[in-house]
């Protein structure tokens, strides 16, 4: 496949006024025929062809032009393209086209999910339907008229509104959709299957009433409740917030079990992954709760941000990922809470999407080139871009900022445009200059802040200095100075806040001073509150300051911080003594700082579970030059321990305190709670203690929920009681075995338990009738937990588990290629480890890029990788 640059974007020569699409369902194959109404593009070329997209797969049985059939010299296909000739102004085509979903098992285009019509269009799944110009710049009202066995698939559903539908011979029957907003093919969406309903309502604003229905296999009909709430509060947080009001009559959520990503926002239509929909106490943990809400969340958004206001073409994703991410982030903040959702944002950008940035597919946030815009639907585009477009909220202010969104949405409505609109829009209310902010659409790489200070006691200035550099990437080595938001408040020696002191510094310089007047102390500086730039900040601080800091920073944000950056200088410190061949041992300051957390009545247990958390291996390896897997895990470990037996009767203490009779509630504070006592669990744990094994196991038996039976589990099977470890895993299993999400949870426990020989359980795993390599959800929880979640067993010393990987991709290329590609990102960063470990993981690059057929996803990410 061809290397597709944003440079060469063509604006398109036609476009589709209208779509008719008649799908005739059969077990064999499905029978598509579009009639598409058809005009050249004001000021277009009168000899311009018409560039229709269709994949291999796709049989094409004929095309008719106003009536006629096609002269074979008016029409060419090659590769993707049809390419029609020598047209009319203004036309109507007719194309029938033949495909198979049944044996559709790379989940793109229109494919069969345990006996349901489902399916997946972005980006480019349309072609694989039918032929059209499959691009976002493209947009037509769709018609379409869906025919299936009743009884077999008694629910038909396209986007838009139901017009009419029927019944024919055979015990076959119809139903037309219609959607009255102009749409490009990406959201395009149907779905047949015998499914259940939750229905709901929702009055608008304005008092429209619109029907919320949520379809699902029958035997989950009790988990929809949840994700029909959040999408209420959703709907009405989006009016409040953003002045949004939705546009149709009817919103519909489909669950499917075999879906490559986490759901899809086509319009008024959205298919979900399961996992992504489906909650109920006793099956879902807290966490996936949380997801539930935040997807359902994201999906909606994209109404306005995505399918009102669509990508030109596919180099602009972030315009709709990075907003809609952006106000999903906001959404959960209000819902929750503000820090502990910025934790979990920074968390994640900081341990993957740094680690993406300085690996050989780092991209910017708008990137210039690519064979497989599959492949672009990364930490980058989603995350990166949201931080991008909370910098422009920082910038502007929450009242600016919404005036942005106004005009964005007011100036941009039905149209396909570029992120360049989108901060043009922030501008003009703003009447700021944002041309240097752009950059952050346009370089690659994670900035490194370095920040210095001085204090002249007699002049009582405090001054500030403040350095930025971005490291060589891919796209460019030399990189120009980022607008940088960096907020910040000086702190007295009592840890109050020096009036006047908290602001938003705006860095736009390589190298720049700020000064403060009348400080009368040598202040304590805390930087980068909120983390208001996705930047590697540097400051002297020292592990005095850090505990200080812990305590009394005025920013939720920036005391979770301190103790964790004073936790990974002793894990780097454990970590260096560990390959120094030196005895671990546990620094006081470390536990003095633990035990007055613990104490803490006044810190909220959530936020206490959250500052008692050791940082990840991710993110210890993110930081280190190079990568000891067996150092970070055993230093990790070692501290982990030392911190349970320095203060075991606090641990305890506070799982008896966080212990509770009551029944299951998704509240806030119940969260908190069921948190903190399994933190306090996990620490107990790690003690090889008789007593805390019965501990874990009563919770385990009493647990009304999967949030207490889950993490029980997991610290028993990650336990050395491997006796306790298979019963509890066995019971476990069958308990749940009819549980489809609940076994991902089972298989991902013991591909993640880092103890010795976990490759030879994750083969026999794959042997067990629960797993499905067909399934992507399956095979993320044992291949991309083993190889991403398991790092001491993946990068054992004699090469196996790349190998092991290196199969798996192979064999998945043929019949997966999104998800093949997604599991090779660890074989991606070798780079960042030891000469020999490097050395394997390129053997087996390579023997993947000698694969002859290799999908375009696949090649992309192993030949930019070598
Ligand atoms: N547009 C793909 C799925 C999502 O980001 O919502
Ligand atoms: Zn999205």
């Amino acid at each position: 496949k061809p290397v597709i640059y944003l440079k060469d974007y063509q604006a398109p020569a036609y476009q589709i006024l209208t779509t008719d699409l008649r799908f005739e369902l059969n077990t064999e194959e499905t029978l598509v025929t579009s009639h598409l109404r058809i005009v050249r593009a004001e000021g277009a070329d009168t000899q311009a062809p018409l560039q229709l997209h269709g994949h291999e797969s796709v049989e094409l049985i004929s095309l008719t032009l106003d009536g006629q059939p096609l002269a074979a010299q008016q029409w060419q296909r090659e590769g993707e393209l049809l390419s029609l000739q020598a047209l009319p102004a203004e036309f109507e085509l007719i194309c029938v086209t033949r495909i198979h979903p049944a044996q559709n098992t790379a989940l793109e285009g229109l494919y069969l999910s345990d006996g349901i019509y489902a399916t997946q269009c972005e980006a480019e799944g349309f072609r694989r339907i039918t032929f059209f110009p499959d691009r976002p710049d493209v947009m037509s009202v769709f018609t379409t008229t869906l025919i299936a066995d009743q009884s077999q698939y008694p629910i038909l559903l396209s986007n838009g509104n139901p017009i009419a539908q029927g019944e024919l011979e055979g015990g076959r029957h119809w139903v037309t959709w219609q959607d009255p907003h102009p749409k490009p093919a990406y959201l395009f969406a149907l779905v047949a299957g015998n499914l259940s309903k939750f229905e709901d309502h929702f009055t608008t604003v304005s008092g429209r009433k619109v029907l919320l229905q949520i379809y699902a296999e029958a035997k989950d009909l009790d988990k929809l409740a949840y994700a029909m709430d959040s999408l209420k509060r959703a709907m009405q947080w989006d009016e409040e917030v953003y002045g949004r009001e939705y546009d149709l009559d009817i919103y519909m959520i489909v669950a499917v079990d075999f879906f490559n990503m986490g759901a899809m926002e086509n319009k008024g239509l959205n298919i979900f992954n399961t996992a992504c929909v489906l909650a109920h106490p006793r099956t879902t943990t807290d966490a996936a709760f949380q997801r539930v809400e935040s997807v359902v969340a994201h999906e909606y958004f994209h109404n306005w941000s995505g399918n009102r206001v669509t990508c030109r073409d596919w180099f602009q994703l972030s315009l709709k990922e990075g907003f809609t991410v952006f106000r999903d982030q906001c959404f959960s903040a209000d819902m929750h809470s503000e820090t502990l959702k910025r934790v979990e944002e920074v968390s994640m950008l900081r341990t993957a999407q740094f680690a993406e940035d300085a690996g050989p597919m780092a991209h910017p946030v708008r990137p210039e080139s690519f064979i497989e815009i599959s492949n672009f639907y990364t930490l980058t585009v989603y995350e990166k871009g949201a931080e991008v477009v909370r910098m422009l909220h920082t910038l502007l202010g929450p009242e600016l900022f919404r005036q942005g969104t106004d005009l964005y949405f007011a100036r941009h409505d039905g149209q396909a445009v570029t992120t360049d609109d989108f901060v043009q829009a922030m501008a003009d209310v703003s009447g700021r200059d944002l041309s240097q902010f752009k950059r952050w659409y346009s370089q690659a790489g994670t900035p490194r802040l370095q920040v210095r200070d001085e204090y002249d006691a007699a002049q009582q200035i405090y001054r500030l200095r403040l350095k930025q550099s971005c490291p060589a990437t891919p796209e460019a080595a030399e990189k120009l100075p980022f607008h940088m938001p960096v907020k910040i408040s000086l702190l007295d020696d009592e840890g109050a806040l020096i009036p006047g002191t908290q602001q938003v510094l705006e860095l736009t310089a390589a190298e720049q001073v700020f000064e403060f007047t009348q400080i009368q102390a040598q202040p304590l500086p805390s930087l980068l509150q909120g983390f208001s730039a996705p930047v590697k900040l540097d400051y002297p601080y020292t592990d005095a300051q850090l505990a200080f800091l812990s305590k009394h920073d005025n920013d939720g944000f920036n005391r979770w911080e301190a103790g964790q950056q004073l936790a990974v200088r002793l894990l780097q410190r454990l970590i260096a003594d560990y390959q120094a061949g030196k005895p671990f041992s546990l620094e006081a300051r470390l536990v003095e700082v633990w035990s007055s957390i613990l104490e803490d009545e006044q810190i909220d247990p959530a936020m206490k579970s959250l500052l008692l958390t050791l940082p990840s291996e991710a993110y210890l390896s993110e930081l280190a030059e190079v990568i000891d897997p067996d150092a970070i895990h055993q230093a990790r470990r070692f501290l982990r321990q030392a911190l349970a037996q320095a203060l075991e009767a606090q641990w305890l203490n506070l799982w008896t305190a966080m212990d509770s009779e009551a029944a299951y509630q998704p509240t806030r504070e119940e969260i908190a709670r069921r948190s903190l006592k399994n933190t306090c669990l996990g620490y107990l744990m790690t003690l090889d203690n008789a007593a805390y094994l019965a501990l874990a196991e009563s919770q385990f038996n009493a647990a009304d929920n999967m949030t207490e039976q889950q993490a029980a589990l997991m610290a028993v099977a990650h336990s050395n009681f491997s006796d306790s470890a298979a019963a509890l895993l066995d019971e476990f299993f069958h308990q749940w075995q009819h549980e489809s999400l609940v076994m991902n949870q089972w298989l991902g426990i013991q591909a993640s338990d880092p103890k010795p020989g976990a490759l030879a359980r994750v083969e026999l795993l794959r042997q067990h009738p629960i797993y499905d390599a067909r399934n992507p959800n399956k095979l993320r929880a044992v291949i991309g937990t083993f190889c991403q979640q398991n790092p001491v067993n993946f990068h054992a010393l004699d090469g196996q588990g790349y190998a092991f990987l290196a199969d798996r991709i192979l064999e998945l290329d043929r019949q997966n290629p999104q998800i093949a590609s997604r599991l090779l990102t660890p074989l991606t960063r070798w780079r960042k480890y030891d000469a020999q470990r490097q050395q394997l993981m390129q053997a087996q690059l390579q023997r993947i890029l000698q694969e002859p057929n290799l999908s375009g996803d696949v090649y992309e990410v192993a030949s930019k990788s070598v």
